[in-house]
This record gives structure tokens, C-alpha cells and sequence, in this order.
């Protein structure tokens, strides 16, 4: 039973790439892997069969078999209970885990997404508009990177010295620290983490879907303004879901 993957080269997409290399690299052996491209600047994400996988229209989108799945965080769970590995411990460590994956669902994600969407997408919303979101996104980013780097005193990872999903869920957001302009300097162990985490071959294996190797972690100008461009598309794609 093939799973297809529904997604694009953002940042919930990259958790669900990171996730698949990562069990690779684990050594378990996955059925076949379909990956569809969801152009978000085209707007598929409004269209048949995306909208049948995902009500939510938004990517990432899993099948396997009769399993259709939304929101990133609920693939990755799914596919640490479909594929047992050390990225979602059995034992006594598995709560820890993933209320930590809930926690970035719930706060990384929403507040860094809304903070990289008023700092480079919202073209249409006036700069006095804009101040305010602007202040309270990135004051509440700054606080949740203090959570983050509190939780991450005296460990490697999130959760301990495993790497887990919790750790692939809260990356892909975090390391586009300088896109978002959410300064992520003065928090040392996020920071180390950080590091830490795109020097795992799986994680940079990951990041390559939609992106040549030397774009990864640097994009080019044209790749800036592409993504401005089509975030900026995006953010007004209301229009499309209405019509
Ligand atoms: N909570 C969702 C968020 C998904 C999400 O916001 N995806 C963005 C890309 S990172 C998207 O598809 N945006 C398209 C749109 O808003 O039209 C998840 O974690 O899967």
C-alpha cells in the first residue's frame, strides 16, 4: 500500500519530508512513496483531490490506502505508529513527546506563520496596520523560543538525547528564523539545536524536496522574491476559495 503525500516546499510540508528520510535512516522499510506537488501559488490546494484528502486545504495531505490525513503534526504521528522507531519512543517517554508535538501545533506553527506572513506577505494591508500583529507575533515568538530554550538546557533534543517528532515538527519553522525575521540569536540552545538538527543527513535529505542542494540554506534573490510573490498570492487567496 503506496502512501502518497500531498505537499509543497514549506515548512509543514518539510516535517513530513524530514519525517520519511528520517525513518529511512532508521533502517525501517517503507512501502512506495508517491509525492504530489500542491502548487500553493496556483492555488490547488482549493482543488479536487486535494480538498477530498484535506477539507482543511492546506498542505500537507497523507493517503494510504483508506486513510486520508490532514494537519502535519497528525502525519507524523501517524507514520511514527504506522513505522515504529525511536522517533516516537513506546515507553514511558511517549506523552513527553507529544505534547510537545502539540505544543508547536498549537504555538510555533500559528505564531511563526502569522509573523513570516505580516513580515513578507501581506502586501495589501497598510505598514500602521501591520504594526501591531507584527509586535505581538514576534513577542510572543520571543517567548515560546524562551520556552524552547529552557526545555532545551542540559539536552540535545526537545525531549532528551533521542531525536524525536516533536524535534521535526518545531525545525522546519525555527530554522527560517531569518525569513520570518524572528531573531532566534540571543536563545544559545536553540540556536545549538538548530545546528544540531540540519547536520542529520535525514533532515537535509528532507529539506532538498522542492529545493536544489545549494538553496537550502541559503536561497537565491529570485527564490526570495518567488516565495514573496506567491505568499503574498496566498495571503489573499480567499478569493479563490470563494469563487
Ligand atoms: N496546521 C496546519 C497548517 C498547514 C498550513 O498552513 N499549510 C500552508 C503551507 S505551510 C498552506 O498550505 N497554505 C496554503 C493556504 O493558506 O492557502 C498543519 O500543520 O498542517
Amino acid at each position: 500500500m503506496a502512501l502518497e503525500l500531498w505537499t509543497f516546499a514549506t515548512p509543514n510540508g518539510w516535517k513530513v519530508t524530514i519525517m520519511l528520510e528520517e525513518l529511512i535512516e532508521a533502517g525501517i522499510e517503507l512501502p512506495e512513496v508517491e509525492v504530489v506537488t500542491v502548487n500553493l501559488m496556483r492555488g490547488d490546494q482549493f482543488e479536487e483531490p486535494f480538498t477530498s484528502i484535506n477539507p482543511n486545504q492546506k498542505i500537507p495531505g497523507l493517503r494510504h490506502g483508506d486513510t486520508t490525513l490532514m494537519e502535519s503534526c497528525a502525519i507524523l504521528l501517524y507514520l511514527a505508529e504506522q513505522f515504529p522507531s525511536p522517533l516516537l519512543p513506546q515507553d514511558d517517554r511517549r506523552w513527553n513527546v507529544i505534547q510537545w508535538l502539540i505544543w508547536q501545533a498549537a504555538n510555533i506553527g500559528p505564531v511563526f506563520g502569522n509573523k513570516l506572513s505580516y513580515t513578507r506577505y501581506m502586501d495589501d494591508v497598510p505598514t500602521e496596520q501591520k504594526s501591531h500583529p507584527l509586535e505581538r507575533f514576534n513577542n510572543e515568538a520571543q517567548r515560546l523560543l524562551r520556552v524552547m530554550d529552557q526545555q532545551l538546557e542540559g539536552r540535545d533534543y526537545l525531549c532528551g538525547d533521542s531525536f524525536t517528532i516533536a524535534d521535526i515538527a518545531c525545525y522546519p519553522w525555527v530554522r527560517g528564523w531569518k525569513w520570518s525575521k524572528i531573531d532566534i540569536t540571543g536563545h544559545v540552545n536553540v540556536v545549538a539545536w538548530v545546528d544540531r538538527v540540519r547536520a542529520r543527513p535525514a533532515v537535509e535529505r528532507g529539506l532538498a524536496y522542492g529545493f536544489e542542494q545549494e538553496e537550502i540554506d541559503q536561497w537565491s534573490e529570485e527564490t526570495k522574491k518567488r516565495y514573496a510573490r506567491g505568499g503574498a498570492t496566498i495571503a489573499s487567496n480567499e478569493s479563490i476559495a470563494r469563487e
